[in-house]
């Protein structure tokens, strides 16, 4: 054989060989096709399914994104007034601290202002019962100058016939004028009582010192206890004109109390000039009788009312008299005129 016929019948080999081993992979590709036939319905199922779900996310993510937007929105709204608020805030914050210290402030204003008030109303009972105490000290001393001024009743005071001082005087005069206490006032016993009384005393116009009660000028009543003992260097009893009368009233009575003899209070006009004084007034039936112990004078006999105001005018060198008053230490009895002095009389 030649060259030619061997490469011939080697290519038939060959392809003998090649068709063997084609018919070999035909069938097996034939099977790796269905293989990915399937494969590819199965992925395709998948891509359907896939797509389907992408389909899905898409609108659930455009929803998500839209209200992602919204919220978006709300939020820079919200942001905005919540920088407006926080800005409110601040200032609220800074005008709280100014008011927190000015509350500060005025606690402690109040709290001194508490502590000062409970000091005043300490200084203010202190001083209100200091004020009560004056008061009330007030109050006796302006009653005791009102007693001692001889305001209208206030005069029956000092007539005071049942002292035991003005009792032992008047037992002591009557017995050095040689007559007994008898219990009945007699015109000796009266008349003696006088003169003693003018002999005794001095007068001393109104001015009366007490380290008790202070000074006194001016009209002042003595009680007759006071007017027995109120004795200068000489021993002689002082005082004035109504502490003579209400003496000699209160001696007088001590030995009996009549309700027929009076402490009387007049007004003498001497050349235009009124003057107020006090003396003894006796209703002795449809007469009187004067005695006037601070100038021992007296009528002398019982006297017509007119004639023995008249005779006392006189003896005053008066150009009238009034009869302001009458007492005795249970009434005081006032009068506009004589008339009415005569009507009670
Ligand atoms: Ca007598
Ligand atoms: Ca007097």
């Amino acid at each position: 054989m030649n060259k030619v016929v061997i490469i011939f019948f080697a290519i038939g080999i060959i392809g003998i060989l090649v068709g063997i081993w084609g018919g070999v992979n035909y069938s097996k590709a034939i099977s790796q096709k269905n293989e990915i036939k399937e494969e590819y319905f199965s992925l395709k199922e998948d891509y359907i399914a896939l797509n389907n779900s992408y389909i899905e996310l898409q609108s659930s993510y455009n929803s998500l994104e839209k209200n992602y937007s919204n919220l978006q929105q709300k939020y820079t709204t919200l942001e905005t007034k919540y920088s407006l608020l926080n800005n409110s805030y601040n200032t609220l914050q800074s005008e709280y601290y100014v008011l927190q210290s000015q509350y500060s402030n005025l606690q402690q204003n109040y709290s001194d202002l508490q502590d000062s008030y409970i000091e005043l109303q300490s200084s203010y009972n202190s001083l209100e019962t200091n004020y009560n105490s004056l008061q009330n000290e007030f109050s006796s001393y302006k009653r005791m100058i009102e007693i001692r001024y001889g305001l209208r009743e206030n005069a029956t005071c000092f007539v005071t016939p049942n002292d035991m001082d003005v009792i032992n005087y008047k037992n002591l005069i009557l017995g050095s004028y040689g007559i007994p206490s008898d219990g009945i006032l007699s015109w000796d016993d009266i008349d003696a009582i006088f003169d003693w009384i003018w002999w005794n005393t001095w007068y001393n116009y109104d001015t009366y010192i007490d380290d008790n009660t202070g000074y006194f000028y001016g009209e002042f009543w003595q009680y007759p206890n006071e007017t027995l003992y109120n004795t200068d260097d000489w021993g002689y009893m002082l005082g004035d004109c109504e502490d003579f009368t209400v003496l000699m009233a209160s001696l007088c009575k001590a030995e009996e109390n009549v309700n027929w003899l009076w402490c009387a209070e007049i007004t003498l006009t001497i050349n235009s000039t009124e003057y107020r004084h006090a003396c003894i007034f006796i209703d002795d039936g449809s007469l009187m009788r004067i005695y006037d112990p601070t100038n021992n004078y007296t009528t002398g006999v019982s006297l017509p009312e007119q004639d023995a105001l008249n005779q006392y005018a006189s003896f005053w060198g008066a150009d009238s008299i009034q009869v302001d008053a009458i007492f005795n230490e249970n009434q005081y009895i006032e009068f506009n005129n004589n008339q009415e002095f005569f009507t009670f009389f």
